[in-house]
C-alpha cells in the first residue's frame, strides 16, 4: 500500500508523544508536531510531490533531517527512530495519551509510579482507587479517568476483519484442542463478516467449562486476564484486541449461538416477535413458561418464531426479519460463486508477484480468469504503466493464455480518473484491452457536485467498464469521498459501467449500504481482491462477506458470469 499523508503525520505525532512523555526538549518536540501538521494538511500526496522530484525542505518548517526523515517513511513505512524510541516507552503507555486529560506528565507518573501501561491497567487502578497516591491525582481526576474510559471505549479501535481473522483462526485452533469441547465458533460482529471488529466473541460447548476457561486464560498469546468466571472469560491479547468467551452446555448452542452472533438490533427484534408468541428466548433456548421447546439449532430458534434461517451477514435489523416473514430473503452469492477476479497487480508495477505466479494462483483459487490491471502513469507512487509499457505486456498476456490451461489472463488497466474527468490513457490504447477499471487517486477532497460530476463523466468514457473502490475509503485511516453515490448508481448502466467492491482489507469498497443500492439500480458488481501477491486472492472471501452483508446474489455479481458472457457484458457500447 502507498505511504499516505496520515501514515507520515502519525509516525511524526507518535515520535513527539515519546519525546514528551520522556520530557524531551521542547523545540525537538514542536519541531515533530509541526511537521505531522504540515503534512497532514498538504493538498497532495508527498509521496506525489518526492516522486516529482521536489525537494520537500521547501516545505515549511521541514529541514534536511525531517525531509530525510519522510523520505524514509515514503521508502519503508516507518522510521528508526520511532522504532528506536518504542523500545523507550512501550506504544500502550504512548497511546495513554490519546485519553483526554491525560498528558505526558502524568502518563510519565502512572507509568514509572504505578506500572501502568494500558488502558486496562488504567481502569482498574482507577477503580482499586490507586490513583490518588500520585502528585496531580485527586479523587475528581480519578473519576473523570473512569468516565474518560468508559466513553473512550465506545469510540476504541477497531480491528479489520482480514486482521481479527488471524487471531481468531489461531486461538480457535488452540482452543479446540481441549479435552471435550464439542463446537468452538466465533460469532459476534465477525461472524456476520463485518468490516471491522470491536472485539472478538468467541463461544464454546462441552461439557466441561472449567478445563475451557482454565485453558484459555492460559493461552501464551493473552498480555490480560479481565475476567474470569465459571462460563465466561474476557481477556486481552499481545495485539491489543479484546476476547469474550463463552461457555455454554452442547444443547444450548443454537441459542447462544444466535445471541452472541447479534446484531444487538437484531436480537432484540427477534425476542420481541419471541414475546408476541409468548415465548422467552435468551442464551439458553427458547422457552414457553418453563419449557425449553427449541434451541438446539439456530434453525430451531428462527422457526420459533415462525421464520426461516437468516444468514449472520443480513441480521442488522435493516429489513431482513420483515423479507424473511415473506420468503424473500436473498440467495447470497458464496465464494465459490465466483469465477473471476478483475482487479490484479504484478511486479511490473507495485505488485509483488510474476504475471505467471499471478495466473497459476488464481486457477488454484479455483478461478477460470484474471484481469491483470496495473496502475497508469498519473500513479507514480506505485510506477504505474505508460502506453508502451503497457502494450508490452499485453504481448506477454498472450503468451501466458496460449501456454497456461484453466485459466484465462484478461488484459486490462487500473486508469486514474484525473480531476476534470478524464482517464489518464488515450482512447487508442483503451480501446486494445480487454476491460478498463477506472479509479479515484487523488484530489479527495473535490466538492460533492465536482467529485460526482468528476466520476459520471469518467463513465461516460466508452472504454471505462468498472469504477474501481468507488466510495475511496480507507479503513482507520481516510473517510469516503463526498460524492452522490446514488447519481452514480443510477448513471452507471446507462454507459455499460459496473461497480466493483473491492476485497482489499483496507478497502472493502463498495460499503454494504451501497451494495444495496447498486442492486436496487440494477448494477452489477465486482468483487475483485486487488491482489498484490499470490496469497492476496484469499480476500475475495471478505468481499464476498461484504456482499452478503448488501444482500446480493450470485446473479448480482459481474464475476459469477462465465467467461464468454462476461466479455459480451463487457462489449463497447460504440
Ligand atoms: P463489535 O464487537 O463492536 O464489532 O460488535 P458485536 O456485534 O460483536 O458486539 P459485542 O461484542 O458487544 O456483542 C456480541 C453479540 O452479543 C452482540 O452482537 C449481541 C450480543 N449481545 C451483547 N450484549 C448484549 C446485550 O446487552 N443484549 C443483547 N440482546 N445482546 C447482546
Ligand atoms: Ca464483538
Ligand atoms: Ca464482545
Amino acid at each position: 500500500m502507498p505511504v499516505h499523508n496520515a501514515d507520515i503525520a502519525a509516525v511524526f505525532n507518535e515520535i513527539a508523544d515519546i519525546l514528551e512523555i520522556q520530557g524531551e526538549n521542547p523545540f525537538r518536540i514542536r519541531a515533530y508536531r509541526n511537521a505531522a501538521r504540515v503534512v497532514g494538511e498538504l493538498g497532495k500526496e508527498t509521496s506525489e510531490l518526492a516522486n516529482e522530484g521536489m525537494d520537500l525542505t521547501e516545505l515549511p518548517g521541514i529541514g534536511r533531517d525531517l525531509a530525510a526523515k519522510i523520505r524514509e517513511i515514503l521508502d519503508t513505512g516507518s522510521c528508526a527512530v520511532l522504532k528506536r524510541l518504542r523500545k523507550q516507552v512501550p506504544v500502550s503507555v504512548t497511546q495513554l495519551m490519546r485519553l483526554p486529560g491525560l498528558g505526558p506528565k502524568r502518563v510519565s507518573a502512572l507509568w514509572h509510579d504505578l506500572g501502568i501501561q494500558t488502558v486496562e491497567q488504567l481502569d482498574r487502578a482507577a477503580r482499586d482507587r490507586r490513583l490518588g497516591e500520585l502528585p496531580g491525582f485527586g479523587p475528581k481526576t480519578e473519576q473523570r479517568i473512569l468516565e474518560t474510559i468508559a466513553a473512550h471505549r465506545d469510540t476504541a479501535v477497531r480491528f479489520k476483519l482480514a486482521v481479527a481473522a488471524q487471531y481468531a483462526s489461531a486461538l480457535t485452533r488452540y482452543l479446540r484442542k481441549t479435552p471435550g469441547v464439542e463446537n468452538v465458533v466465533v460469532t459476534g460482529s465477525f461472524r456476520r463478516m463485518k468490516e471491522t471488529v470491536g472485539d472478538l466473541d468467541i463461544l464454546v460447548t462441552t461439557g466441561n467449562p472449567a478445563a475451557v476457561i482454565a485453558r484459555f486464560a492460559s493461552y501464551d498469546e493473552v498480555r490480560e486476564v479481565l475476567s474470569k468466571g465459571r462460563t465466561r472469560s474476557t481477556v486481552v491479547l499481545k495485539s491489543g484486541i479484546q476476547v469474550d468467551l463463552r461457555v455454554v452446555a452442547p444443547e444450548s448452542f443454537g441459542a447462544a449461538l444466535h445471541y452472541f452472533t447479534g446484531s444487538k438490533a437484531h436480537n432484540i427484534a427477534i425476542r420481541r416477535l419471541g414475546q408476541e408468541r409468548g415465548l422467552k428466548i435468551n442464551e439458553y433456548g427458547v422457552f414457553r413458561g418453563a419449557a425449553r421447546i427449541a434451541g438446539d439449532t439456530e434453525e430451531s430458534v428462527y422457526r420459533s418464531v415462525g421464520l426461516p434461517l437468516i444468514p449472520p451477514e443480513l441480521r442488522e435489523d435493516r429489513g431482513e426479519i420483515e423479507a424473511a416473514s415473506r420468503g424473500k430473503l436473498p440467495m447470497l452469492v458464496e465464494a465459490r460463486d465466483l469465477r473471476g477476479d478483475l482487479h490484479a497487480h504484478t511486479s511490473a508495477t507495485d505488485g509483488r508477484n510474476s504475471l505467471r505466479e499471478m495466473a497459476v494462483a488464481a486457477k488454484t483459487w479455483g478461478l477460470e480468469y484474471l484481469a491483470i490491471t496495473e496502475h497508469s502513469r498519473h500513479l507514480t507512487v506505485a510506477r504505474g504503466l505508460d502506453a508502451a509499457h503497457l502494450l508490452r505486456q499485453c504481448d506477454e498476456i498472450d503468451g501466458l493464455n496460449a501456454e497456461l490451461p484453466g485459466i484465462t489472463l484478461l488484459k486490462g488497466i487500473e486508469v486514474d480518473i484525473l480531476e476534470d474527468g478524464s482517464l489518464d490513457l488515450p482512447d487508442p490504447v483503451l480501446a486494445q484491452l480487454d476491460l478498463v477499471i477506472g479509479a479515484v487517486h487523488g484530489q479527495f477532497h473535490l466538492s460533492r457536485a465536482r467529485q460526482t460530476d468528476r466520476i459520471v463523466k469518467a463513465m461516460e468514457n466508452p472504454y471505462l467498464n468498472v469504477l474501481a473502490h468507488p466510495s475511496g475509503r480507507l479503513l482507520g485511516s481516510r473517510e469516503p469521498y463526498d460524492v452522490d453515490m446514488l447519481k452514480i448508481l443510477s448513471t452507471a448502466p446507462s454507459h455499460g459501467c459496473f461497480l466493483e467492491l473491492n476485497a482489499h482489507p483496507e478497502r472493502l469498497d463498495l460499503l454494504d449500504t451501497q451494495c444495496q443500492m447498486a442492486r436496487e439500480e440494477g448494477v452489477l458488481v465486482a468483487v475483485n481482491s486487488d491482489a498484490h501477491s499470490v496469497r492476496d486472492f484469499d480476500n475475495l472471501v471478505y468481499g464476498v462477506g461484504q456482499a452478503r452483508r448488501g444482500w446480493l446474489e450470485k446473479t448480482d455479481i459481474l464475476n459469477t458470469r462465465k467467461l464468454h458472457a462476461l466479455r459480451a457484458l463487457l462489449k463497447r457500447q460504440d
